[in-house]
Order: C-alpha cells, then sequence, then structure tokens
C-alpha cells in the first residue's frame, strides 16, 4: 500500500532500526518504547488489523507469533517473561493501520491493561 506508514518501514523508505526481516516479516524497535523491549513484528503484506487477517493469511500469523518468540529470545527477555500485544481498532487503541504485533519485556508489567 503505497500511503501506509509501516509499509514504507517494511521497504526501507523510511527508516526505523530492523531487529529481524526475511521475506514475510519485519520486525524493528518501537520508536515509543513502552518497555526496556518494545519491538514491532509486521507482516510486509499491507493487512490492516486482526479483524482484517482472511483465511488465507493464516501461516501468516504462525509466521509472526513465531517471530515474536524468536525475538523475545534474542533480547534476552525469553525467561523474565513477555507480553504479545495486537491493538485492533480504537477502543484498542491502535494507532498505525497495519497489523503489529507488541513484543514487549524488560520489567515487571501488570495486569489488567489500562
Ligand atoms: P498501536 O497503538 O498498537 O497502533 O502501536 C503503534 C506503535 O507504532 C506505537 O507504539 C508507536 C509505533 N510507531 C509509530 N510510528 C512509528 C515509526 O515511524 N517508527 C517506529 N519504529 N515505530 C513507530
Amino acid at each position: 500500500m503505497t500511503d501506509c506508514l509501516f509499509c514504507k518501514i517494511a521497504q526501507g523508505e523510511i527508516q526505523a532500526d530492523v531487529v529481524f526481516e526475511d521475506g514475510d516479516v519485519v520486525a524493528f524497535r518501537d520508536i515509543n518504547p513502552q518497555t526496556p523491549v518494545h519491538v514491532l513484528v509486521i507482516p510486509r503484506k499491507h493487512i490492516v488489523g486482526f479483524s482484517d487477517l482472511t483465511e488465507g493469511d493464516e501461516w501468516l500469523v504462525g509466521k509472526i507469533a513465531r517471530t515474536a518468540a524468536r525475538i523475545a529470545e534474542a533480547e534476552g527477555v525469553a525467561e523474565s517473561g513477555y507480553r504479545c500485544v495486537v491493538n485492533n481498532g480504537p477502543h484498542a487503541q491502535q494507532s498505525v493501520p497495519h497489523l503489529h504485533m507488541h513484543v514487549l519485556g524488560g520489567r515487571q508489567m501488570s495486569w489488567p491493561p489500562g
């Protein structure tokens, strides 16, 4: 998609601190980190959000989840614990309309979320 921030990051048109990428997904550090480790995992394919996933995207969700787990391992938070979050829509405060999974870790978090 031409006018999507995360598509532009995936295509290298906008700079980001990329920690992992392959043909399907890109992972980069959040510009406004909420925890010591805060990485976003996105599909290269433009999908607006969780609600827009189709049956054909099921493998891609697995790929995103597996990538998130690998990043947690690489960032050294797999043992201490981490949180994977997908915000979908206004009540969840999704601000970028391109599917992304937050990988958050490196400090004690609370529950429930605000
Ligand atoms: P959400 O609220 O779930 O849509 O989260 C979007 C996240 O994207 C938010 O934590 C900040 C991050 N973000 C927004 N713009 C940029 C950017 O240009 N670069 C990077 N690295 N992260 C961004």
